[in-house]
C-alpha cells in the first residue's frame, strides 16, 4: 500500500495500481527444482547446492504430489542447507512459504490469487504470478504481483495440461502488456534461452534442462545470457 494525501489532507492507504514496492529484481535464470523430475538419483538439497555451485542465486521449490508435511520439511531443509543470500520461492503454497521461512511464494491460476497470497506472507516476501495468455498478463499486471510469469512459451513435457504455447510472440506481447519483472517458462533450454531474453523476459524459468548436470547447466545458461 502507498500513502497518499487524502482530500482532507490526512495521509491515508490507497492501493498500488499494480506496483509493488519489493518489486523483484531477477536474475536471468530462475531454476524451479521439482523433485518428480530428480529420478529417485539426488535428494533435493544436493540438487539445490549444485544449482548454487553453479551460479543460482533464485530457486523456485515445486512439489505437486507430495504431502504438506513432507514438503514442509523438505522446504525446511533447503532454507537450512542454502545460505540466506539464495532467494527460495514456494510454488502454490503461501502457507508452506512462511512455514519454512521462504522469500517468497509463486502462484497459479487455480491457486490463491496474488492479492490473496499478499494478505498471508504481507508486504516484505515476493508473490509472483502465472500467467498463459496476454489477457492474464494484463489482468496480473493490475495485482501487487511483484513478477509476472508467462508460458508454455515452447512445447513442454514438464507439466501436466499445459495450457498451449504462446511463443515468442506471446512473450512480446505480455512484456508490452507490463513493465513489471517477466519470466518466461516452458521448454526453455540452453539452446532457445537467448531469444526468450531477446523477446522481452528478465529471466528464463527452467525445470528439465538443468536436471541432468544442475551446475553445469546453469553455468551455460548463466553464461549465455550474461
Ligand atoms: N509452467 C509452465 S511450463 C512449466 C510450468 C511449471 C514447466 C517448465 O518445465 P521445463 O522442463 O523447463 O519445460
Ligand atoms: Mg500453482
Amino acid at each position: 500500500m502507498a500513502i497518499q494525501e487524502g482530500a482532507g489532507g490526512a495521509a491515508e492507504a490507497a492501493p498500488l495500481q499494480g506496483q509493488h514496492v519489493n518489486q523483484a529484481i531477477l536474475p536471468r535464470l530462475y531454476p524451479v527444482l521439482d523433485p518428480a523430475f530428480l529420478a529417485g538419483t539426488r535428494d533435493v538439497v544436493s540438487f539445490a547446492r549444485e544449482l548454487v555451485s553453479g551460479g543460482a542465486t533464485l530457486i523456485q521449490y515445486r512439489n505437486k504430489t507430495g504431502a504438506g508435511r513432507q514438503m514442509l520439511a523438505a522446504a525446511r531443509a533447503l532454507r537450512q542447507a542454502l545460505s540466506p543470500g539464495i532467494r527460495l520461492i514456494m510454488n502454490d503454497r503461501a502457507d508452506l512459504c512462511l512455514a519454512a521461512g521462504f522469500d517468497g511464494v509463486h502462484v497459479g491460476q487455480d491457486d490463491l490469487s496474488p492479492e490473496s497470497a499478499r494478505l498471508i506472507v504481507g508486504d516484505a516476501l515476493w508473490v509472483g504470478v502465472s500467467t498463459h495468455s496476454v489477457e492474464q498478463a494484463i489482468a496480473a499486471d493490475k495485482t501487487s504481483a511483484d513478477y509476472i510469469a508467462i508460458g508454455p512459451v515452447f512445447a513442454t513435457a514438464s507439466k501436466e495440461n499445459p495450457d498451449p504455447v504462446v511463443g515468442l510472440a506471446g512473450v512480446r506481447a505480455a512484456r508490452a502488456a507490463t513493465r513489471k519483472p517477466l519470466v518466461a517458462i516452458g521448454g526453455i533450454t540452453r539452446l532457445n534461452c537467448a531469444s526468450v531474453i531477446e523477446a522481452g523476459a528478465d529471466s528464463v524459468a527452467v525445470i528439465s534442462d538443468l536436471v541432468h548436470d544442475p551446475a553445469k547447466s546453469v553455468a551455460a545458461f548463466l553464461h549465455v545470457l550474461r
